[in-house]
C-alpha cells in the first residue's frame, strides 16, 4: 500500500462528475413549470390549511437542522485533534441532556397546537345548503363518481361548482386506494369496508389532476382523475345533462353497437367474456344497469367525457378503437378482458359510444 493510512481513496473524474450530475439533476427536477400536482401551489382552503401548517414545520425542522448540524460541524473543528493535541471526547453533562429532552419536548407541544387545530378544521362535515355531495368508489384501477343529489354516476372525471362545499363519501370495493387532488386536499385512504371522508372546495375555476396514491396493482399509476371547477351554472347545467338518459340510436352502425352491447354476438357473449352490459350501465338502454357501476364504468354520458380509463387516454376515436381491441394491452391489469371483438363489431361500438354525448 502507497497510500497514508487514514486517508479516504479519491474520487475518479468519472465519479464526481456522476455525483455532480445527480445533484443537478435532483436540484432541477423541483424546478418544473408544468406540475398539475405540485401541492406546494394550493388552490383551495382546505389545501392552503394543510400547506400552512407544512410550512410551519418544515421552516421549525429547517432551523432545527441548522443549529444541529452547525454544532456537529463546531465541535469537529474544535475539538478534533490537531498535532501536539488529542481530540478531546466529553462524557455526561445533566444540565445539557435536561435541555435536549426539555427544548424538543416543548417545541413538539407548540406545534400540536396549529396541528390539531387544522385537523378539526379540515375534518369539519361542511353544512349550508349549497354542499355537494360525492360518493367515491375507488376500483382496480379507476374512480367511480356518484352524486347522490342527482343521482347519477360518472367515472374519473369530477366536476364541482365553485365556491361550494364538496362532500365526499370514500369507499372501496377491493383493495387499498388512496384518494388525491394534490392542489385542493391532502390525501384520504379509502379502505374496502370502511367510510372514509373528505371535505373540500375550489374557489377558482380550473382543471385539478389528481390519483391514487397508495399503490394498489399494476395499473397503480394509470389511476388518475381530473377535477373540473366550473361556475356553479355551468356545473349545474353539467349536471343537469348527466341526469337524462342517454339517446339511443335506432339505426345504422350505432344502433348496430348498442345491440351488441346488450345482446353480445351470440348467447349474450363474446368470444372473450360476456356483453358490455354485465359490467357497464348505460341509462336509458333496455336490459342495461341493473348493477350500475358495480364493475366497470357508467357509460351513459361516455362521449362528453374527455379521458377514459382511469383518465390516462384522451377520448379519441382511435383510442376508443385500440381500447375495445385489447384493454389491458392498453392498461396492465385492467379488469375489462380482451373480448376478441372483430373489427366490424369495434366499428359498430365505436359509433355507439361516441354519440354518448
Ligand atoms: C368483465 C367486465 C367488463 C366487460 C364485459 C366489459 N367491460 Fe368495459 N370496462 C370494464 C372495466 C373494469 C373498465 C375500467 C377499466 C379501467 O379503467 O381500469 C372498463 C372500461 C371501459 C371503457 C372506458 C370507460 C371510462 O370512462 O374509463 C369503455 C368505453 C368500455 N369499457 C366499453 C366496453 C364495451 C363496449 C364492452 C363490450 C364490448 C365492455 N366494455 C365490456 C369492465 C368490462
Ligand atoms: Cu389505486
Amino acid at each position: 500500500m502507497t497510500r497514508k493510512a487514514g486517508r479516504l481513496p479519491r474520487a475518479g473524474p468519472g465519479l464526481r462528475a456522476l455525483a455532480a450530475a445527480g445533484v443537478v439533476a435532483v436540484a432541477t427536477a423541483g424546478c418544473s413549470s408544468h406540475a398539475p400536482q405540485d401541492f406546494l401551489r394550493p388552490a383551495g382552503p382546505v389545501a392552503r390549511d394543510e400547506g400552512n401548517l407544512w410550512n410551519l414545520t418544515f421552516w421549525i425542522a429547517v432551523a432545527i437542522f441548522v443549529i444541529v448540524e452547525g454544532l456537529i460541524v463546531f465541535a469537529m473543528l474544535r475539538y478534533r485533534s490537531r498535532p501536539g493535541r488529542r481530540a478531546r471526547q466529553f462524557h455526561g453533562n445533566p444540565k445539557l441532556e435536561a435541555v435536549l429532552v426539555v427544548v424538543p419536548a416543548l417545541l413538539l407541544a407548540g406545534i400540536a397546537v396549529p396541528t390539531i387545530r387544522t385537523i378539526f378544521t379540515v375534518a369539519a362535515k361542511p353544512t349550508g345548503s349549497n354542499v355537494v355531495n360525492v360518493t367515491v368508489t375507488a376500483h382496480q384501477f379507476w374512480w367511480q363518481f356518484d352524486y347522490p343529489d342527482y343521482g347519477f354516476s360518472t367515472a374519473n372525471e369530477l366536476h364541482i361548482p365553485t365556491g361550494a362545499p364538496v362532500y365526499f363519501t370514500l369507499k372501496g370495493v377491493d383493495v387499498i386506494h388512496s384518494f388525491w387532488i394534490p392542489r385542493l386536499a391532502g390525501k384520504q385512504d379509502v379502505v374496502p369496508g370502511h367510510v372514509n371522508h373528505l371535505a373540500l372546495s375550489a374557489p377558482h375555476p380550473g382543471l385539478y389532476r389528481g390519483q391514487c396514491t397508495e399503490y394498489c396493482g399494476l395499473s397503480h399509476a394509470n389511476m388518475r382523475l381530473r377535477v373540473y371547477a366550473e361556475p356553479p351554472a355551468a356545473f349545474q347545467a353539467w349536471a343537469e345533462h348527466e341526469s337524462q338518459d342517454a339517446s339511443i340510436p335506432r339505426s345504422g352502425a350505432a344502433a348496430r353497437g348498442a345491440d351488441l352491447f346488450v345482446n353480445g354476438a351470440k348467447d349474450g357473449t363474446f368470444p372473450g367474456g360476456p356483453a358490455c352490459v354485465n359490467c357497464h350501465a348505460i341509462n336509458g338502454l333496455r336490459n342495461a344497469g341493473t348493477r350500475p357501476g358495480l364493475i366497470g364504468p357508467d357509460l351513459t354520458h361516455f362521449a362528453s367525457r374527455d379521458t377514459f380509463a382511469g383518465a390516462t387516454y384522451s377520448n379519441t376515436e382511435s383510442n376508443l378503437r385500440r381500447w375495445l381491441e385489447d384493454p389491458p394491452a392498453m392498461k396492465p391489469g385492467s379488469d375489462m378482458p380482451d373480448l376478441g371483438l372483430t373489427r366490424q363489431q369495434i366499428d359498430d361500438l365505436v359509433a355507439f359510444l361516441e354519440g354518448l354525448k
